[in-house]
């Protein structure tokens, strides 16, 4: 058995916040969530898989456009013309009531409806597959909807797909179909396909209860790289392997300036510290402000005008690997440096502060917001927030990466 088990395709993502780039780069970015879902298809015929899971948000909430939904349709049709089926629900942004008689999508298309329920298939290999799933038919599930997932049945592989968020145990929160591992696991499946989280995550390796992430990151907090899950039986079991697909990946990239005053050695500092690669990078800039820098080159830096030459200058390239679409300013660092003292301290606060039901707390009525709720559950903005202050109190941090 072969499939591929993806998530969150969020096609006709409207990436808002974009400043001025060419029409050219704007295209690119654009395309971006159509371009990964297309090199997935085009990897499901290739690799000839038995099926395709796709784990809610399809959509964009905001972004159900008919143009996404054309392009949805004529993948999957694409797969239906090589026999693949697909097996998909629906998730917190394209939440819908599944009808029977619905739907523009192709015969080879199974959608969940709103209940829990199993389909099965059986393989060319005579090898059957039961897959449990369910679509929300609303923005919120505060319900655990594991319970009704059965326990495995007498088919050769069972999978569960599960659009939803671990159980934080707080009613302000648990608002996408709270689950715990522990239960997962308690229903002797073989795999469980999750979706929601964009960041990539493994939550149990045996059996393998897998978030695939974003296939394609749609700004700096869903960085580096993104693809899918091509999952395939081995003696027994079933072994997943991560496939990068997007065709384009966010980065930020520290830049130390030092004594530089000449705009044109400046700009060409910047155009050298990024690696670009084959992958096109669009790229956030971080610029350390220093003692050293005179007044002047601080100006250009702080209205915009560096990075408005640098765009022109890479827009005037052929084809450019990477955008730079915005410049950060760490600021000077000149704090005093925190004694060992201070640092237990702050390292206590810190352990009690940067969790997410205080972040929830001190969000409070904002957490109510799809959006503002998403985040704080990314263990990765606690983790920049818990940075940035360590930052801000002066602190000299050493990174691993
Ligand atoms: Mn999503």
């Amino acid at each position: 058995m072969k499939f591929i088990h993806t998530a969150d395709l969020h096609l006709d993502s409207p990436f808002r916040g974009l400043a001025d780039m060419s029409t050219q780069i704007w295209q690119r970015v654009h395309r971006s969530t159509f371009t990964a879902f297309e090199r997935i298809v085009d990897n499901a015929i290739k690799e000839q898989v038995d099926f395709v899971l796709i784990v809610g948000d399809i959509y964009d909430r905001d972004h159900h456009s008919a143009e996404a939904e054309d392009f949805f349709v004529r993948q999957c049709q694409r797969l239906n013309e090589h026999q693949i089926p697909v097996y998909l629900s629906y998730g917190n942004h394209d939440y819908q009531i599944v009808s029977e008689r619905e739907n523009s999508l192709p015969k080879n298309v199974r959608v969940f409806g709103n209940q829990v329920e199993t389909k099965t298939l059986t393989l060319s290999n005579k090898e059957t597959v039961s897959i449990t799933g369910f679509s929300y038919g609303k923005r919120w599930l505060s319900v655990d909807q594991v319970s009704s997932f059965p326990s495995k049945t007498s088919a050769d592989w069972h999978i569960g797909m599960l659009h939803g968020a671990l159980a934080q145990n707080n009613p302000e929160q648990d608002h996408y179909a709270p689950f715990t591992v522990a239960e997962l696991l308690q229903k002797n499946y073989d795999y469980w396909a999750l979706g929601h989280i964009h960041k990539r995550q493994v939550l149990n390796e045996d059996p393998s209860v897998v978030y695939p992430g974003i296939p394609q990151g749609r700004h700096k907090n869903e960085d580096g790289q993104h693809g899918y899950y091509l999952v395939q039986s081995d003696s027994g079991k079933l072994k997943n392997e991560f496939k990068a697909i997007a065709p384009i990946e966010w980065c930020t990239v520290n830049v130390n300036l030092g004594h530089l005053q000449a705009t044109d050695t400046i700009i060409e500092r910047l155009q050298h510290q990024v690696k670009s690669g084959e992958q096109f990078k669009m790229i956030a800039l971080n610029i350390q402000l220093t003692d050293e820098m005179n007044a002047l080159t601080k100006q250009l830096i702080t209205n915009g005008t560096i990075l408005e030459r640098l765009q022109e200058q890479i827009a005037e390239e052929g084809s450019p690997k990477w955008w730079p679409y915005q410049i950060n300013l760490l600021g000077e660092v000149n704090l005093p440096k925190m004694t060992d003292l201070d640092q237990e301290y702050w390292d206590q606060a810190a352990k009690e502060v940067f969790i997410q039901s205080a972040m929830v707390e001190l969000a409070g009525k904002l957490s109510k917001y799809d959006f503002i709720a998403d985040r704080l559950t990314e263990p990765s903005m606690i983790e920049k927030l818990r940075r940035e202050a360590n930052q801000e109190l002066g602190k000299e941090e050493h990174h691993e990466d």
